[in-house]
């Protein structure tokens, strides 16, 4: 068993590009074509495939380090060499007892007719041909897409082996294809150069894009190439997603950096694209405010009128933009109001706070707020709900999971806490901060966010007497929470000073009406006023 090293290939003159993940351990058992490392430069990203297969002996990079083409990657105890497929790993010496290949046909000027042919896609069979990007006539270059198939793991772009002109097409959409399937005939002017002999060496030449790690029929057989993209405009230099993935979004209009992905390290897949789409359209359709014709804010060149500075919105913000945008014009809110006595809560809380300091946590007002939210939608389901996209059912929950809203140096994240109703006060406090540090080490992962219920925003330690907070759709509801203060209550016979707690709760009103909300909303400041009631 010989050690082999797998290195960067040609990454099309790209230099100093960073492993942005690492794709396997020491010990793993790797095959061809498995991905070990994903590189990713300011336009794309490329999952490095292994040009071996064996046991993984040493991982010579780390995530973060800036590589360049023939640097090492991973060692490999090569297992089975004999079967590997030509590799870079292979070497010159071996490279030059492989027969010749056979000699390109002589430039003589004139087109000549080649087959092009399905390549080698890892021996998968009867693969669907989701989308014929040329017709007859067209003109191609080598290296653009003729074909692009799907199977249940991936999606590959089958690039033209030569330049020329299309003469037929004999595929269409829907057809099950499988390596040496005919696609069509090309004219090549002055004759077909040896490495574009699509027929008879597929696989050498064939630079199948994969979208998915998990996918090695999408990579090419033999020298294997980096999932390039660097031909592949980016929308926006933030974007994580895979060729196959820009293409679609290119081709649906979509600008990627408003899509959330939901792949390893939030990277898009072709669903969060469609989703993204889906939405729209199903917003639309359902009398949404989409493409409704509000008017568009005019343009205004703010540097007429003073010194400027354009600052570039985080991806967060821009992503609440729309969120907040969409929420406002499809959420017909009401907000209601309150001052909550908190006297007996506050004082209780001052009580536990030398406990919670002994802990090593902070009691803020807030575990009390998010336990007094559950109890209520607990007692009050109809609250506990979301709209089906469908417009004709409501989504009843059995689960009570509330969102925070969590200001970060980049925005507004809202995580969500899990079974609240099912918790105690420490465990709240104790997941609440975590969230929230979180949230501001950028750290949360796409299903930390997902899953609300409800939503709690906390304007408390900052100030203000009240505010309307805008409903986090699909939730119903959202509950506002400003700053405590000493007020005179009238109790009957005389005013006396009492901790006051202003809250507001908006809810969507077509799918909460306002006797539920006011039944939910006694109930809230009830449990509040006495949390002993959280008890029963
Ligand atoms: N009234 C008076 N004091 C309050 C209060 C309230 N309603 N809420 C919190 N406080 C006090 C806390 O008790 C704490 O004081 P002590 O240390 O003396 O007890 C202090 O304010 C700081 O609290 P905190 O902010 O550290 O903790 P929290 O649990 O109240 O809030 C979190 C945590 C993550 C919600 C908060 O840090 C945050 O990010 N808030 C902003 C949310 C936001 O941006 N909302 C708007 C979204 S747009 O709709």
């Amino acid at each position: 068993m010989a050690t082999e090293t797998i290195k960067v290939p040609d990454i099309g003159g790209s230099e100093g590009v960073e492993v942005i993940e690492i794709s396997v351990s020491v010990g793993d058992t790797i095959a061809v074509e498995d991905s070990v490392v994903v590189l990713e430069t300011d336009k794309a990203s490329m999952e490095i495939p292994a040009t071996v297969g064996g046991k993984v002996k040493a991982i010579k990079v780390k995530e973060g380090d800036k590589v360049s083409e023939g640097d090492a990657l991973i060692e490999v105890e090569a297992e089975g060499q004999g079967d590997a497929p030509a590799a870079e790993a292979v070497s010159k010496t071996d490279k030059k007892s492989e027969p010749e290949p056979e000699p390109a046909p002589a430039a003589s000027g004139k087109a000549q007719e080649v087959d092009m042919k399905v390549p080698d896609i890892g021996g998968s069979e009867g693969v669907e041909v989701i989308e014929v990007c040329v017709a007859a006539g067209d003109e191609v270059a080598e290296g653009d897409s003729l074909i692009v198939l799907e199977t249940d793991k991936a999606s590959m772009e089958i690039p033209a082996e030569a330049s020329g002109k299309v003469v037929s097409i004999k595929l269409k959409e829907g057809d099950k294809v499988s390596q040496g399937e005919l696609i069509g005939v090309l004219a090549v002017a002055g004759g077909v150069p040896a490495k574009a002999d699509a027929g008879s060496k597929p696989a050498a030449a064939s630079k199948p894009a994969a979208e998915e790690k998990a996918a090695p029929v999408a990579k090419p057989a033999a020298a294997p190439q980096p999932q390039a993209a660097a031909s592949v405009e980016s929308t926006d230099g933030d974007v994580y997603a895979g060729p196959a993935v820009r293409k679609l979004g290119r081709q649906l209009g979509v600008d990627l950096s408003r899509v959330s992905g939901s792949g390893p390290r939030s990277r898009i897949t072709k669903d969060d694209v469609r989703h993204y789409v889906k939405n729209i359209v199903t917003s639309q359709q359902s009398g949404g405010a989409v493409g409704s014709g509000i008017p568009q804010i005019p343009a205004v060149d703010f540097a007429k009128f003073g010194e400027v500075e354009l600052v570039k919105m985080s991806k967060i913000k821009k992503l609440t933009a729309d969120n907040m945008t969409r929420n406002w014009l499809n959420v017909p809110h009401v907000t209601q109001w309150d001052d909550v006595d908190i006297t007996e809560m506050e004082d209780f809380r001052q009580g536990l706070k030398a406990e919670a300091e002994k802990r090593g946590s902070k009691l803020t007002p807030l575990p009390f707020i998010l336990k007094a939210c559950a109890a209520a939608l607990r007692a009050e389901p109809s609250f506990n709900v979301s709209l089906h996209h469908d417009g004709e059912h409501i989504v009843q929950k059995n689960y009570v999971h509330i969102g925070v809203a969590v200001d970060t140096p980049v925005g507004l994240l809202v995580p969500v806490v899990r079974d609240v109703d099912k918790k105690g006060l420490w465990e709240l406090t104790d997941e609440i901060n975590a969230l929230a540090k979180k949230a501001r080490d950028g750290k949360l992962m796409p299903n930390d966010m997902q899953g609300g219920c409800f939503s709690v925003s906390s304007l408390g330690a900052i100030g203000g007497s009240g505010f309307t907070p805008l409903v986090n759709a699909p939730e119903v509801a959202i509950l506002g929470v400003s700053r405590a203060q000493i007020k005179p209550h009238w109790n009957g016979k005389e005013f006396v000073p009492r901790n006051m707690l202003p809250i507001s709760l908006s809810y969507d009103h077509r799918a909460v009406n306002g006797a539920d909300a006011g039944r939910f909303f006694t109930y809230l400041a009830s449990a509040l006023a006495d949390v002993r009631r959280l008890l029963l």
